[in-house]
């Protein structure tokens, strides 16, 4: 589950060296017993996880498969269904990548449009009758927010979080020790039978997507682990550099620098922590909520920063960051909002970010913006001085608000 920052609101598990959860295990070349006399080949052999995958995409050769990308479309989710697009064309599998979502982050549409990706956005009157297969990459869960054809089966599911519910599918590949799905795809490249490699704009175009894929799921590998960094190997020979630049140094939009120029003005800060409401952002803008706490987290002397705002009229959207060594956004923001009537948590996050969403129900329907907005900020602020107060950090030091 995500908010509509695109951060996930569960919790990402904690990489553990030794994940036991992968239904397909791990197993690395370099653990392997060494053997004698084997032909040192710069292909790496396949792994169980790889074999698993060639023959299920045989059995189904001559079909028709559905990609689908849950929520926002992402690099790690780009990268890895493109990946999965090359894997099945060699098996005669014809495919086409679908997304529910909009590409909302400046970033993501660059990479689509940079790297001339062909992804298909969900409409109404889009046939997926002729699809016989579908699947699912870098999502907790296989439910989609339509309807398939209840012939259409689930090929194959791989992903890089804790799974959420059990996953049925022909294919399940389920690894929390990689810090990317990109990863897990660029591993069945480099074992694929088929030889992935060479310099075709298509082979050029995959790489750098699982790259920035890579890159970007694990912080810049701050949080990679050894599937990431032996995935990165294998497609640092196929990368567009100067391209892969180009994508993950996007400027900053317009609209972005506006709300980070509100963001100051209104800034709260008690202690080392920032607060800042920016009151209404357009649905469209709402992306820059998180952009704005990123940029502001540079300040000297702060630890944690959350911007929130009113996006679309409907949702109390807010971003934390944090470089603090001690505070737990997950946690930290499950505490503040609590849950709602089914149970579900208002917010949560990973390792150095989080956020939270409130619908704002009824209450979307007053027509004093103004007033509505002051109460707002009123509830959540309580909340939050209230929540640092337990902690005995407020210092009461803001510098205007
Ligand atoms: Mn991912």
């Amino acid at each position: 589950m995500k908010n509509r920052n695109g951060e996930k609101i569960m919790a990402k598990p904690t990489v553990k060296a030794a994940s036991l959860q992968a239904r397909h295990q791990d197993i690395s070349p370099d653990t392997e017993p060494a053997q004698v006399g084997r032909v040192p080949s710069s292909r790496r052999e396949m792994t169980s996880s790889s074999a698993v995958l060639e023959g299920v995409l045989e059995s189904v050769s001559g079909t028709k498969l559905l990609i689908c990308i849950r929520g926002y479309p992402d690099p790690d989710n780009i990268g890895s269904s493109l990946a999965l697009q090359w894997l099945a064309r060699q098996h005669g599998i014809e495919s086409r990548i679908i997304h529910f979502e909009e590409i909302s982050h400046h970033e993501n549409r660059a990479l689509v449009k940079k790297l001339d990706i062909e992804l298909d956005e969900w409409h109404d009157n889009f046939d997926c009758s002729k699809f016989d297969y579908y699947a699912i990459t870098d999502s907790q869960t296989a439910e989609l927010p339509i309807k398939l054809p209840p012939t259409c089966q689930l090929l194959a599911f791989v992903d890089h979080h804790k799974p959420l519910g059990n996953i049925q599918g022909k294919f399940v590949d389920i690894r929390e020790n990689s810090g990317s799905t990109s990863a897990i795809f660029a591993e069945y490249l480099m074992e694929s039978p088929n030889q992935f490699g060479g310099s075709s704009p298509e082979v050029t175009k995959i790489a750098t997507a699982l790259m920035h894929g890579i890159r970007s799921d694990t912080d810049n590998f701050v949080n990679a682990t050894m599937i990431d960094y032996r995935a990165s190997e294998f497609l640092s020979n196929f990368v567009d550099k100067d391209l892969l630049a180009l994508i993950s140094r996007q400027s900053i939009p317009a609209k972005t620098m506006d709300l980070t120029q509100i963001a100051l003005q209104r800034k709260d800060i008690r202690s080392t922590f920032m607060f800042s409401g920016v009151g209404f952002v357009r649905d469209e803008d709402r992306d820059g909520i998180g952009q704005c706490a990123d940029y502001l987290l540079h300040r000297e002397g702060i630890e944690t920063v959350i911007v929130y705002g009113v996006v679309g009229n409907e949702y109390i959207d807010g971003s934390l960051r944090t470089k603090s060594h001690t505070l737990d956004p997950d946690k930290w923001l499950k505490d503040v909002f609590g849950q709602d009537s089914d149970g579900n948590y208002y917010g949560g996050g990973r390792k150095d970010k989080g956020g939270f969403q409130i619908p704002l129900g009824f209450f979307a329907s007053c027509s004093d913006k103004e007033l509505l907005w002051i109460l707002i900020k009123k509830t959540i602020d309580e909340l939050f001085y209230d929540k640092i107060g337990i902690e005995g950090k407020s210092s009461m030091d803001g510098e205007g608000g």
